[in-house]
């Protein structure tokens, strides 16, 4: 039974590859969930990616995959930077975190460099693209076999 591992992605994230494309790249959300889920069969990893716009539904899920999930990778969006009800609940999972940011968030506004997330997480990936995720479920898999 491969372990799982649990993709979330926060507000705004599900407009990827539609706006701003020198940002945030040209893949969409969706583009990006069939990489990762290639890869995790690749490592013999199951895979369940989510996306909400809702602060309250991804601090659901977190606490869903409590005792389920082995890994979470999360890009909690601007909620990095504001939320510390995703902190709270992190800081209540077991399993691994991975933050992954597709961009740069420490070479953009000053608001942008502070997130709550990363005193829980596990790595942090910011400004690799799209690639983060799935060098942060490189990551995770190298954790979980060492
Ligand atoms: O770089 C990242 O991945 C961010 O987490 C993305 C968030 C931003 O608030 C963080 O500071 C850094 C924003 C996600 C918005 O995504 C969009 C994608 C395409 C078009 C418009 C927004």
């Amino acid at each position: 039974m491969p372990k799982l591992v649990t993709l979330l992605n926060g507000p705004n994230l599900n407009l990827l590859g539609l706006r701003q494309p020198e940002i945030y790249g040209r893949e969409t959300l969706d583009d990006v969930a069939a990489k990762v889920a290639d890869l995790a069969e690749e490592l013999d990893l199951g895979l369940k990616a989510l996306q909400s716009n809702h602060e309250g539904q991804l601090v659901d899920w977190i606490h869903e995959a409590r005792g389920r999930s082995a890994a979470i990778i999360i890009n909690p969006g601007a909620y990095s930077h504001t939320s510390i009800a995703i902190l709270d609940a992190l800081n209540a999972y077991e399993g691994l975190v991975l933050e992954v940011h597709i961009s740069n968030i420490h070479k953009r506004e000053p608001f942008r460099h502070h997130s709550y997330v990363s005193s829980r997480a596990d790595g942090v990936i910011a400004g690799c693209g799209t690639e983060g995720y799935l060098l942060a479920l490189r990551r995770i898999a190298s954790l979980l076999t060492a």
